[in-house]
């Protein structure tokens, strides 16, 4: 009898343990491909992520490089792709619905547009 009391005690123990790592969730810094032209796009990106859980999002106009630092316990990978999808953004995962894309300014339609090459400057006031 006495075993199988250290045996309960021995698993809640595991369990409190490992719900308590859980809880706290987990810092993760991941860099996602996401298209789009210009510092229009790149202010739309960021908001998009605005969002508790995400500590940090800087898109890189010319890499095309989101860098994101979050909270895994509060979004997930997956969640940010489909934000960034939601306001006409294509990721390497998740692609923005035509209906959403269309909508953007004629300056961010990077589908049918490369404006690599074009400074911010040239495009601002449309
Ligand atoms: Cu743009």
């Amino acid at each position: 009898m006495k075993t199988n009391i250290i045996t309960i005690f021995a698993f809640l123990f595991v369990a409190v343990v490992s719900h308590t790592s859980f809880a706290q969730g987990k810092t993760v810094k991941a860099n996602i491909k996401v298209f789009g032209n210009c510092g229009m796009c790149k202010e739309r990106i960021e908001t998009a992520l605005d969002q508790g859980g995400v500590k940090l999002a800087s898109w890189d106009t010319k890499t095309k490089n989101l860098e994101v630092v979050y909270n895994s316990k509060k979004i997930t990978e997956q969640q940010i792709h489909e934000l960034i999808a939601g306001v006409g953004h294509d990721t390497d995962k998740v692609k923005a619905k035509n209906e959403v894309y269309a909508k953007l300014p004629f300056c961010c339609l990077y589908r049918d547009h490369d404006h690599s090459g074009m400074k911010d400057d040239k495009h601002s006031n449309h």
